[in-house]
């Protein structure tokens, strides 16, 4: 992992914030170890990206919000199913704020999604009726930034639907899974790996890119 990185490669850290790490209000298990692993590859390349989940009080997504639902059940939204979740990511709160351990002051750009009170947003590409971009693949392409590689949280969601949208776009997409980790709910896991695989997305390990 000494190497650097080719000059058209763009890493994209996706949500490494409190809130997605233990003790946050949407805690994935372990999210935090992959800090020391994320800081290390935002040394090895030239150009680096942060998602942040960004969600107004009261967005959609927010169990909270619907009457008799808890956590983790799912809906029926105009635009297909959504799975609800704790109050998580709201604009401005602490919980919002990447991980404090973590080097973001490279990123050259950060991209917020979630931030339409009615449509959720897991990918960094598009909104969750996957059709509502972000502007990130304009973003890539006009800099030239033709390979992405992926890690942060969740592998299953939010790095999982990026990936996907990436390699629908053209993108050489990579997922780094030593530097993901994932929420697994119901086989959500199992179920995103092979939804990857089958869009020639390359699932591997950091190491490997200092090969
Ligand atoms: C995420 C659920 C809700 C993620 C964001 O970052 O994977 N998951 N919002
Ligand atoms: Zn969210």
């Amino acid at each position: 992992m000494s190497a650097t990185a080719a000059d058209d490669t763009v890493l994209i850290v996706v949500d490494v914030q409190n809130d997605f790490c233990p003790g946050g209000a949407l805690a994935v298990a372990d999210g935090d170890a992959i800090v020391p692993l994320v800081n290390r590859l935002i040394e090895t390349h030239d150009h680096v990206v942060l998602t942040q989940d960004w969600h107004p009080p009261g967005h959609s997504s927010f169990a909270s919000g619907h009457e008799g639902q808890a956590p983790f059940a799912a809906i029926d939204m105009p635009y297909g199913a959504q799975t609800l979740w704790p109050d998580h990511c709201v604009q401005g709160t602490r919980g919002a704020d990447f991980h404090p351990d973590l080097h973001w002051t490279k990123a050259e750009l950060v991209i917020r999604k979630g931030f339409r009170p009615e449509l959720d947003s897991y990918s960094a590409f598009f909104e969750n009726d996957r059709a509502t971009p972000t502007g990130l693949g304009g973003y890539l392409r006009e800099r030239g930034l033709n390979k992405v590689v992926l890690v942060g949280l969740a592998t299953d969601f939010c790095v999982g639907y990026s990936a996907l949208d990436a390699a629908r776009l053209g993108f050489e997409t990579t997922v780094l899974l030593d530097a993901c980790r994932a929420i697994d709910l119901e086989g959500s896991l199992a179920e995103s790996r092979r939804q990857m695989q089958e869009a020639g997305v390359v699932l591997t390990k950091s190491e490997t890119l200092a090969a």
